[in-house]
């Protein structure tokens, strides 16, 4: 239960570092004034509203004043709230998968694997398995739209000035001369998304806002696009396009709301479904912003592509020797209108692939995702989990490039 500030109330809260405290006052009156007093004596406006979540991320002794305005039943009350270290030191990765709901893909059922009987919440328990802590084993997200909702055993706060989330994956630039130079490779973007727990229950089922990234502003980005995948009959037959490696060009159908359709194609590398197993239903709904398709033929026969990455802000589109260019600030988080919202922290983080794009043999574009942290809970600095997984590195890059080196 929230504590409350009118009946019965406390003159002391004690509560951990980075974990909400929400005051609800049963009384009401005119409008109302949440302060802190500063060292200097001087008071900061918190809030104006009635229900004021406070959140802290140092520890410490805070002096705030609750006052209702009211010509008849003025009130004010003067309370503390000690903030303490938490008692099991927090992790800096995550810590919960809420949702995992991946677009068809060709690492889908794969990564992570898929069971024959497995139910959305058994792969939802792959997902976190793989991603907690710094166990740092892959996840895909498939084509556009595909995501995963996780988040960490505390509220990652948004420190004024400073990044605050790091989000690592399998973005790798192009190791061939021409292109060296050029921040291209294998950049496959995804967006991220934040929510703060404001109903503290637990539960994503909060207001989302976007971390607009570089391409946010851009008119080529698309706003509110949609999309539906169809999951291919069983007795489906394929219709191979072996100058591109592929099984069946037209697998499985999709559709936007622009008018546009097309495939996820099969390749002869990737034998499974690619229709997520565990989903009931025959279609699969996704809804954000489109980045531009980033991809390049290079070849100009198909051979070799060159996925571009975008300056900055988004998931899997540089390596993750970049951290900088790796690392989220939860002060890009607009609403859907596209205007700046500040959030004093943030309880969940949904990154969806970006972009709806297929390149051929390499196939569709998908985000993947292989570590996150909170950029304030210190750390010992830990290496790349490529470099660890060097072995998963080294079989991408060979199908990559098993093409042109032929
Ligand atoms: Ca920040
Ligand atoms: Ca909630
Ligand atoms: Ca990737």
């Amino acid at each position: 239960m929230p504590p409350t500030v009118s009946l019965g109330i406390d003159d002391v809260y004690y509560m951990p570092r980075m974990k909400a405290c929400t005051f609800q006052p049963a009384f009401t009156g005119n409008s109302y004034r949440w302060t802190m007093r500063k060292c200097d004596g001087t008071d900061t406006l918190l809030s104006v509203e009635k229900n004021y979540i406070f959140l802290a991320k140092d520890t410490g002794t805070y002096h705030l004043s609750f006052e209702i305005i009211d010509p008849h039943t003025p009130y004010k009350h003067d309370f503390t709230c000690i903030v303490l270290h938490e008692q099991v030191e927090y992790s800096a990765y995550i810590a919960k998968v809420y949702e995992y709901r991946p677009a068809p893909g060709q690492f889908v059922n794969t990564m992570p694997e898929y069971s024959i009987g497995d139910t959305e919440e058994d792969m939802r328990k792959k997902a976190e398995e793989n991603l907690s802590g710094t166990n740092d084993v892959m996840v895909t997200l498939g084509a556009y739209g595909g995501y995963i909702v996780f988040g960490f055993d505390h509220t990652v706060i948004n420190v004024k000035g400073e990044k605050d989330l790091m989000i690592l994956a399998n973005a790798f630039y192009s190791d061939l001369p021409p292109y060296k130079k050029r921040k291209g490779g294998s950049c496959e973007p995804g967006i991220v998304m934040v929510a703060f727990d404001t109903n503290q229950n637990g539960i994503p089922d909060d207001t989302w806002y976007e971390l607009a990234g570089s391409e946010y502003n851009k008119p080529e980005t698309l706003k509110d696009y949609e999309i539906i995948y169809h999951r291919p009959a069983a007795n489906k037959i394929p219709e191979p396009d072996m100058s591109q490696q592929l099984s069946d060009l037209t697998y499985i159908l999709w559709k936007d709301n622009r008018d546009h359709s097309g495939y996820v194609s099969k390749n002869i590398y990737h034998t499974q479904n690619y229709y997520p197993e565990w989903i009931p239903e025959a279609t699969l709904r996704f809804r954000g912003t489109r980045l531009k398709s980033n991809a390049v033929d290079e070849s100009g026969n198909g051979t070799y592509y060159v996925l571009y990455s975008y300056p900055w802000g988004y998931v899997d589109n540089h390596p993750n020797e970049y951290h900088d260019l790796n690392a989220f600030d939860i002060d890009w988080a607009v609403d859907d209108n596209g205007h700046p919202v500040y959030l004093q922290g943030v309880d969940f983080v949904k990154v969806y692939t970006g972009v709806n794009q297929y390149c051929g043999w390499i196939g569709e574009t998908s985000t993947e995702i292989i570590r996150a942290q909170d950029l304030h809970i210190p750390t010992a600095a830990l290496p790349n989990p490529l470099t660890i997984d060097k072995q998963y590195r080294e079989t991408l890059k060979k199908q990559f490039y098993s093409i042109i080196k032929k």
